[in-house]
């Protein structure tokens, strides 16, 4: 059977990775799930032949599960993070790792002390393929040294669960982990900048502009739209010194009909990332089979992320200019190791 994994929060997403894992991947098998909403983890496991966990805890302390996917809300990830590592279990966490970056601290120590990496964040934009070729153009100096990045990131609609700071933390996240990858460079402040609101936001602060500041002294501007109605739109442009690159257009195919000329917009999420959570996955499963640590986003890129969210999210409230410092990196957290 490979490696046996558990999965908490059978919502949108742990869905999603329960279809990937039992579909595109070999080697992996699911053999266990849980949600606070019972009855639904019930419905998801049927058809898996997957034993329900009453918890989270529970289904961890399980002998029968090897590694952990956490696909709960962000307020329930630090809990079975932790538990995880405490039962020296590898862990997939969707993002964000935790909701402050007290709790991300907490889980870099607890990682720290049992002194091998067992985890790693949902930060699937570094397994996209069109992140991945812009960085290679990056990389090659055919653009020459970054100047700027200008991005975009627009939902089509948000749940209504999601509150307004939910806007960086759930959603600007991926850009702010997107950044420290792609530039090889910490944040240093952040400004965010407010609008007028869409009519279609209702009591969300929607659109903002985010405003990073790396210490190699790149400078970011994210659009961040989560009501555009049209569709999910991600984009991204880098200035250079001597050209840009950017992202092309993610509708593959073009339909010229009727005297007008069309492109799909992706629906959301799952259509624009599939295939970068299909990589993202199987590469940790490859890994963490072979008792290897995991060597995607770990702990400490979603402490940097919670780290710089936090500062974004007193931005929003203050209007200011808000520093970031994350301290100093665990050596753990070094480069191969
Ligand atoms: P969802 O609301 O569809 O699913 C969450 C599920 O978790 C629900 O079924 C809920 O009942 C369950 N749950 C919540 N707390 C729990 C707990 N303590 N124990 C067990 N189950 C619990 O939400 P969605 O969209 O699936 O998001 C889940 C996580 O995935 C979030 O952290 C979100 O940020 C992340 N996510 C990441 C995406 C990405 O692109 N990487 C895309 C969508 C979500
Ligand atoms: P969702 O609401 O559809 O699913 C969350 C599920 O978790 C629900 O079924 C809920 O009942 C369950 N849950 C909540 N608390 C729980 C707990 N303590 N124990 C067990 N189950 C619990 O949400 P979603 O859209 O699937 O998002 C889930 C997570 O995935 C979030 O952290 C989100 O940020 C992340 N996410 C990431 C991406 C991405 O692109 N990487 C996309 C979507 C969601
Ligand atoms: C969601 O949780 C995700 O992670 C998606 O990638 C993001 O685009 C969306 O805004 C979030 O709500």
């Amino acid at each position: 059977t490979g490696l046996r994994v558990g999965v908490i929060g059978t919502g949108m997403i742990g869905r999603d990775h329960i279809r990937r894992m039992g579909t595109v991947q070999a080697g992996v098998t699911v053999v266990a799930v849980t949600d606070v909403d019972a009855a639904l983890a019930a419905r998801v496991a049927a058809p898996l032949g997957a034993a329900t966990h009453p918890d989270g805890l529970d289904l961890i302390a399980s002998p029968r599960v090897d590694a952990v996917l956490v696909c709960s809300w962000g307020g329930a990830h630090e809990e079975y993070v932790l538990a995880a590592i405490a039962a020296g279990k590898p862990v997939f966490c969707e993002k964000p790792l935790a909701t402050t970056p007290e709790a991300c601290l907490r889980i870099v120590a607890a990682e720290t002390g049992h002194g091998r990496r067992l985890v790693q964040v949902g930060y699937m934009r570094r397994y996209d393929a069109a992140y991945r070729a812009l960085k290679r153009v990056l990389d090659s100096g055919l653009i020459g040294a970054p100047l700027m990045m200008h991005c975009a990131h627009r939902n089509a609609g948000v749940p209504d669960f999601y509150q307004p700071d939910n806007i960086i933390t759930d959603t600007a996240v991926h850009e702010i982990d997107m950044v420290r990858w792609m530039f090889g460079s910490e944040v240093a402040a952040v400004r965010v900048l407010r609008p007028r609101a869409s009519r279609n936001a209702g009591e969300l602060p929607d659109p903002l502009l985010l405003v990073l500041e790396l210490a190699n002294r790149v400078l970011i501007d994210v659009e961040i739209s989560v009501n555009v109605r049209y569709g999910y739109d991600i984009r991204g442009e880098i200035l250079g010194e001597d050209g840009t690159v950017s992202l092309g257009d993610p509708g593959l195919i073009a339909v010229r009909q009727g005297g007008r000329l069309a492109s799909p917009v992706p629906g959301d999420w799952r259509d624009r990332f599939g295939a970068a959570y299909d990589v993202e996955l199987r590469e940790w499963a490859a890994a963490v089979a072979g008792g290897g640590p995991p060597d995607g986003p770990g702990a400490w890129d979603g402490y940097a992320a919670a780290a710089v969210s936090a500062a974004a999210v007193r931005a929003l409230r203050t209007g200011e200019r808000v520093p970031v410092d994350l301290g100093e990196r665990p050596r753990l957290y070094d480069a191969g190791r």
